[in-house]
């Protein structure tokens, strides 16, 4: 291709004249083969750049686009022209003067910068005179592009996986927000997404439209660009009104806190019911998020890469996700109900149940495991379980008893996988008693400890007896510490792992159950 100039010498002379005869601002959008592609009309003082076709799947890249505007009264790029060149990733925001007998003078171009330079991401170019505009374009762009590859590459990715950035914004104190950050990098990781940064934005206000104010958040539309994301998760949840705005303003996917432990869940059930129930929550959070334009519909269908729930994007409206999930809850009347003429656990083996609960990852199916010496999927991941095993225990004196596993728990538990849980967690009704796993760890255990006598309680779970457990004391250094804590909750202290202090367990079971020699 011959080399391109910003914008050819006659065409500035022409776009100068009329602007100045017009009294408005003109601009153009040229795209990268020399093509003008829209025309703007503004008034003397600005222009507003219509919206643009979105560039699916291709947000973390320059869009291709120039923007040549005049500017009638010689001023420089304007806080607006900066917002434009990052909402709108162009390849070149110019402005091209137009002096007091309607000629074109200069040409003031800004692009963005694959890495902030002194807390900006963007950088001004030189003035060029509009008669003699020596800049090759395209050549520009090109070195410009690959500087911003070499900069995404930088971000560890395995094979296709989904990067994001994580986002906080709250009013809260700071310590608080970075340990729900901590969980939530937890999340994105055990769904399979690399977090590429890390954001925690702190404000007195959270503002009720965007969250954040326009230039944080074109900062972080900046950020996605510069670590070749196109993929937002929030800490906070969303509602759907903010889900749409930042959706819109963006054009990054959006997802919160919520629709990533969905997401967690509907990669790892493996039965027909839990698949049903993942489900039919993943629509039930989806439905108001719903909106009529379609691009940004087809964003929010889309989940996380293709997990979502699985129909072809376009076309899938609210009529169609209402039909299906009442559908889906036809099906799962219909196994529950075949469910329910098994008898529950005791009354099918005659054998006392004890059910293990906690907070996800605190160690609930190696305890099941070194307890029964079976093998039940153990992974240092979120999650892991989610359907319930089941095993036989053999005390000491011979007496039996049935053991389960369950899926684990999380502070803010969506409130439509609760209930998708609910009937799940329906055979912890009928345990004699609970084991409450804690990993204290966790800098967070206490919390993580409260969150979940907080769910047993609303299941009405918390009449059943209840030994709490303190495992992984193995990681802990402070043995002392570690004993005022056990003596202050009348815990038991263990670790699953390598088996400490089982025997005392295994002792505080058989009283709790009643079972003595
Ligand atoms: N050091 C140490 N690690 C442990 C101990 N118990 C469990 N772990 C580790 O903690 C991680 C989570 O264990 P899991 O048994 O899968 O936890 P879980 O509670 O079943 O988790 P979900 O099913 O995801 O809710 C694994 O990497 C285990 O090896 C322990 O006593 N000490
Ligand atoms: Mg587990």
């Amino acid at each position: 291709m011959p080399p391109q100039g910003v914008i050819t010498p006659d065409l500035s002379r022409t776009l100068a004249r009329l602007s100045f005869e017009t009294n408005r601002q003109l601009g153009l959008l040229i795209n990268r083969r020399g093509e003008i592609e829209r025309v703007i009309v503004g008034d003397h003082r600005s222009i507003l750049i219509p919206e643009l076709t979105p560039t699916r799947g291709h947000s973390s890249r320059l869009r291709g686009l120039r923007c040549v505007h005049t500017h009638l009264k010689g001023e420089p790029l304007t806080e607006d022209d900066l917002m434009d060149l990052v909402f709108l990733r162009l390849d070149l925001m110019v402005v091209l003067e137009v002096d007091e007998h309607g000629g074109a003078r200069r040409l003031l171009g800004a692009h963005l910068l694959p890495e902030n330079v002194n807390g900006k991401g963007w950088l001004l170019l030189d003035p060029l005179s509009a008669h003699e505009p020596k800049l090759d374009f395209l050549q520009l762009v090109q070195s410009l592009e690959s500087e911003f590859a070499r900069k995404q590459a930088l971000v560890e990715v395995k094979g296709n996986q989904d990067r994001a950035i994580l986002v906080s914004v709250t009013s809260g104190p700071r310590a608080e927000a970075e340990a729900s950050m901590e969980e939530l990098t937890e999340l994105a990781r055990s769904s399979g997404i690399a977090v590429a940064e890390r954001i925690i934005q702190r404000q007195q206000r959270v503002h009720p439209k965007y969250l954040m104010g326009r230039g944080k958040l074109s900062e972080l539309v900046l950020r996605a660009l510069q670590s070749g994301v196109d993929l937002l998760i929030f800490d906070q949840d969303l509602n759907p009104s903010q889900m749409r705005s930042i959706t819109d303003f963006t054009e990054l996917r959006i997802i919160d806190r919520t629709q990533l432990i969905l997401d967690i869940f509907a990669q790892r059930a493996k039965s027909r019911e839990g698949k049903i129930q993942v489900e039919m929550a993943q629509l039930k959070y989806m439905l108001p998020r719903l909106v009529v334009k379609d691009d940004a519909l087809s964003r929010l269908t889309g989940g996380i890469g293709s997990r979502g729930p699985g129909e072809t994007k376009l076309e899938i409206n609210r009529r169609r996700v209402r039909d299906r999930i009442a559908r889906l809850e036809k099906q799962l009347l219909q196994i529950r109900k075949q469910r329910g003429q098994r008898r529950g656990l005791r009354l099918r083996t005659g054998l006392p149940v004890i059910s293990i609960v906690g907070y996800t990852n605190a160690g609930k199916s190696t305890l099941l495991n070194t307890l029964t010496h079976s093998r039940v999927q153990v992974e240092d991941r979120l999650f892991a379980t989610l359907d319930p095993a089941s095993r036989r225990l053999r005390f000491p004196r011979d007496q039996e008893a049935i053991i389960t596993d369950t899926v684990g728990f999380i502070r803010d538990l969506p409130s439509d996988l609760m209930e998708a849980f609910g009937a799940t967690l329906e055979e912890l009704r009928h345990a004699g008693l609970l084991l409450h796993v804690i990993d204290v760890s966790n800098p967070m255990f206490e919390e993580q400890m409260l969150a979940v006598e907080e769910i047993l309680a609303k299941l009405d779970l918390h009449l059943i007896p209840m030994l709490r457990v303190f495992n992984k004391v193995d990681l802990v250094q402070d043995r002392k510490y570690v004993e005022n804590l056990r003596k202050r909750n009348q815990a038991i202290t263990i670790s699953a792992l390598n088996g400490d202090n089982l025997h005392s367990l295994v002792k505080a079971m058989e009283e709790r159950l009643g079972i003595k020699d």
